[in-house]
């Protein structure tokens, strides 16, 4: 990543916060939009942060499950909960927001607007993902914010289900040694670094992520069960033969955290069909739209196999994809690969 930018002011300079750089470039309702995401992440990072200095075991910890089954079915964690109602809360407190749709909620939660507030002004709708890699809380490990803004148009849910193409804006917060948000308008990629004044500050911008890298990142423990074009394609990778080069391995197991080395390094993230899966197990609209979305920005690709995953179109909010996410080398390999296999099989 470059040179810290800054913005001149008066005589010295200072550092753009991700507020300003959002005011500058699109409306003031968007730019209140990424306010509320950067105030819920500063309050999620903190709660991360002193995590360990809870009772890890006991009741009293913010650390394992909070007893609740989400619309998944999967077990929430503390710490899911609270990153869900802070975010919600906070959006809720945002003009622009018509609506929130989260992993965690089965349906949108649509905002009542009071007196003073026209439904009109109300543009927005925010998707996220509030804490992923959730599995990775009790050890300590990496796990982030994906956030995907789409323009209302009439209902919540159809307005959500359209392509994600449609984004206005997209994003995650990596929470890691150091916070960082990684955010498009559809403009570039730009990062934004926590600091200790607590603001989300710039920390680079027209970030590109390499045309070929160094690493595949996937769960391995799958391959028996993925479609052979899938396994052959790993097996070439480690083999040294897309460009000569011998892949290593990497995976956290928190899609942010494996995306955002793969942004940074290159190289390529999959999570291909399964027979337990057939659809894959991440989630379109909060998980694979708003990093595909960064991905292209940075001149990356994203794919779901055969198709763009930004036309890929979910019939539920919650439906699930395969993805296939990262340098255009490795990507578009993969993507040759994938429908050379369904030509000889037809
Ligand atoms: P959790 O939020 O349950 O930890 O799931 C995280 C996740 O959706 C995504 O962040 C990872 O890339 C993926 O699951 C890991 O899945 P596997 O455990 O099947 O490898």
């Amino acid at each position: 990543m470059g040179k810290q930018p800054t913005m001149t002011e008066g005589a010295g300079t200072r550092a753009v916060t991700v507020e300003e750089y959002v005011a500058a470039r699109a409306s003031a309702g968007l730019a209140e939009v990424f306010g509320a995401i950067a105030a819920a992440a500063r309050q999620i990072e903190r709660k991360i942060r002193l995590a360990g200095l809870g009772d890890i075991y006991g009741a009293g910890s913010i650390y394992g499950a909070a007893g609740v089954v989400n619309v998944q079915g999967e077990q929430q964690q503390k710490l899911d909960v609270f990153a869900n109602d802070l975010l919600t809360e906070l959006l809720r407190g945002v003009a622009s927001v018509a609506a929130v749709v989260s992993e965690e909620d089965e349906g949108p939660v649509v905002f009542e607007r009071g007196s003073g507030v026209r439904d009109s002004d109300a543009e927005f709708v925010v998707v996220f993902d509030p804490l992923d890699g959730s599995s990775n809380i009790d050890v300590n490990v990496n796990v982030g914010t994906i956030f995907s803004v789409v323009r209302r148009v009439g209902d919540v849910v159809a307005s959500v289900l359209r392509a994600g193409t449609e984004q206005v804006a997209a994003g995650y917060v990596l929470y890691g040694p150091s916070a960082v948000m990684v955010m498009t308008l559809g403009e570039g990629v730009a990062a934004f670094t926590l600091d200790e004044e607590d603001r989300f500050v710039l920390t680079a911008e027209g970030m590109t992520m390499p045309e070929q890298g160094p690493y595949y990142s996937a769960n391995q423990a799958n391959a028996a069960s993925w479609p052979e074009v899938y396994r052959e394609f790993v097996r070439g990778l480690v083999a040294g033969e897309l460009g000569g080069q011998e892949y290593g391995a990497r995976y956290i197991g928190s899609l942010v955290a494996d995306f955002h080395r793969t942004l940074l390094k290159g190289g390529v993230f999959l999570y291909p069909p399964t027979k337990k899966a057939p659809r894959g197990k991440l989630r379109l609209l909060y998980e694979a739209y708003p990093l595909a979305m960064v991905a292209e920005q940075a001149g990356g690709a994203a794919v779901d196999g055969e198709m763009r995953i930004l036309e890929v179109r979910a019939a539920g909010i919650h439906d699930r994809t395969p993805l296939v996410i990262g340098s255009r080398t490795e990507v578009e390999a993969l993507r040759k690969a994938v429908l050379k296999t369904a030509e000889e099989v037809e």
